[in-house]
């Protein structure tokens, strides 16, 4: 399908136009739940839909069980005003959207399971002029693979590749693309790339994003959305991989990495992003294999790069070991389990994957300082020789400081508190 513009689209009728009343979300994560709270903003009746039932609970209450700026506020208004409703079941609603995760299996193969266990559950609810969107990252091909799963629970519904333009059931593809401590902000200005099965599919589903949307809605086939998130994601791996890259090589050179890049960063077409401990994440980490799975004979850069950003966490743990050996007992302070700076996500990060080695490792006792969780992630607690503690105590306790999350709180460290220590400064916050 030709990209086409949505003020040339606008023109074409090809069906009535039917308001949007009730919109399920289905999966209440990182990307679901704000989606279905913004949704709900604009006046719509929101059903969101989650297979954990303490999620639900929670958001039943107007809490929320994510930390990401300004939702809780939104959550509470909405859930108190009856328009976002949490369940774990699915009721019928004008419109499905599908935000739930795709990890990947052994071997870095996608696991589409969620996505197929999302459909079965939506596919008895189904009414004749639905609109299914799936919004998850998905392998490119997915969306057709979502379509024929609702078909083969609703053989007495018309699918688009059944019926085309005059099918009973409407689905899309548009990626979420949002950062995380900006999402509320970036899902309202963000541009859309929005993939149809046919355009009626793509046209309906921008209607639904235009409820909320400030950014341009861009239309184009499925395969070419999914294909666009993944796109998205592994240019950003393969960015990260080459400061991470770098970060090693100027270490043998005797070169101060982070000056060095601000300094090539002078040049108008050189844009080198920051090295850190790896990449981490649900995204940027698991995007990419989704490309070579597919074609691993040429996405050969593209593997690398996952390679060079694995290898990184590795990296850092050498370090910390071998600095390690100059103390009888080492106590270690790790500054940092989130994947990023400011937010409380711990999936995917390489700052819980090297604490956890060290752990294993038995390397010296370990002080922990996370400001945005209460307690130890599971995969951590409950070992001896590692505690959480607040940053002041791991200041004065510790032998050897290891920062891993760039978080604001850590940039503000009294460098004096610093001095006598072993520093070792994987973000260059402490220049
Ligand atoms: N990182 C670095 N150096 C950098 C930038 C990031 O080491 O210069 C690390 C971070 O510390 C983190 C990881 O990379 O561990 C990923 O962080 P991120 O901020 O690059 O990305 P995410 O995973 O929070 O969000 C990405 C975004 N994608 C792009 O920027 C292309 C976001 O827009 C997507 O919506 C999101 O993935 C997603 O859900 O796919």
């Amino acid at each position: 399908m030709v990209m086409v513009s949505q003020a040339k689209e606008s023109s074409r009728n090809y069906y009535v136009h039917i308001p949007f009343k009730r919109v399920s979300v289905i999966g209440l994560g990182y990307i679901g739940m704000p989606t279905a709270a913004i949704l709900a903003s604009r006046g719509i009746k929101v059903i969101g839909v989650d297979i954990n039932p303490k999620v639900v609970e929670t958001i039943n209450g107007g809490k929320i069980h994510i930390i990401e700026p300004e939702l809780d506020a939104i959550v509470q208004t909405v859930v108190l005003s009856g328009k976002l409703l949490a369940t774990t079941k699915p009721e019928t609603a004008d419109a499905f959207v599908i935000a739930v995760p795709t990890p990947f299996k052994e071997k870095h193969e996608p696991d589409l399971s969620y996505v197929k266990t999302a459909a079965q559950s939506i596919a008895p609810v189904l009414e004749k002029g639905n609109l299914v969107i799936l919004e998850s990252t998905s392998p490119v091909g997915t969306t057709e693979q979502l379509a024929s799963w609702l078909a083969e629970k609703r053989p007495d519904l018309q699918f688009p590749d059944q019926a085309d333009e005059s099918a009973d059931i409407q689905i899309a593809y548009c990626p979420e693309r949002v950062l995380p401590g900006r999402i509320l902000r970036e899902l309202v200005e963000n541009d859309r790339v929005i993939g149809g099965l046919t355009k009626r599919c793509a046209r309906r589903a921008m209607e639904l994003y235009k409820i909320f949307v400030q950014g341009e809605c861009v239309i184009t086939d499925v395969r070419i959305a999914e294909m666009t998130k993944l796109t998205e994601n592994s240019f950003r791996d393969v960015n990260i991989a080459f400061a991470n890259e770098l970060s090693m090589i100027c270490e043998k050179l005797d070169i101060d990495v982070w000056a060095l890049i601000q300094l090539a960063n002078r040049h108008p077409r050189v844009k080198i992003l920051q090295p850190g401990p790896g990449v981490g994440g649900h995204c940027i980490a698991i995007d990419p294999w989704f490309i070579v799975s597919a074609v691993p004979e040429y996405a050969q850069l593209i593997r690398m790069a996952r390679e060079v950003n694995d290898s990184k966490p590795h990296y850092i743990l050498t370090k910390i070991r071998e600095k390690a050996t100059r103390f009888k007992a080492p106590i270690i302070a790790c500054l940092g389990l989130s994947f990023k700076a400011d937010i409380d996500d711990l999936r995917e990060s390489p700052s819980v994957d090297i604490v956890k080695e060290l752990i294993a490792g038995n390397v010296g006792k370990l002080l922990v300082v996370e400001p945005y969780i209460e307690a130890l992630p599971p995969s951590l607690n409950g070992n001896v020789g590692v505690e959480l503690v607040d940053l002041e105590d791991a200041l004065i306790q510790a032998d050897i400081i290891v920062l891993l999350v760039n978080h604001k709180v850590f940039y503000d460290v009294d460098r004096k508190a610093l001095e006598g220590k072993v520093v070792i400064d994987t973000r260059g916050i402490w220049k």
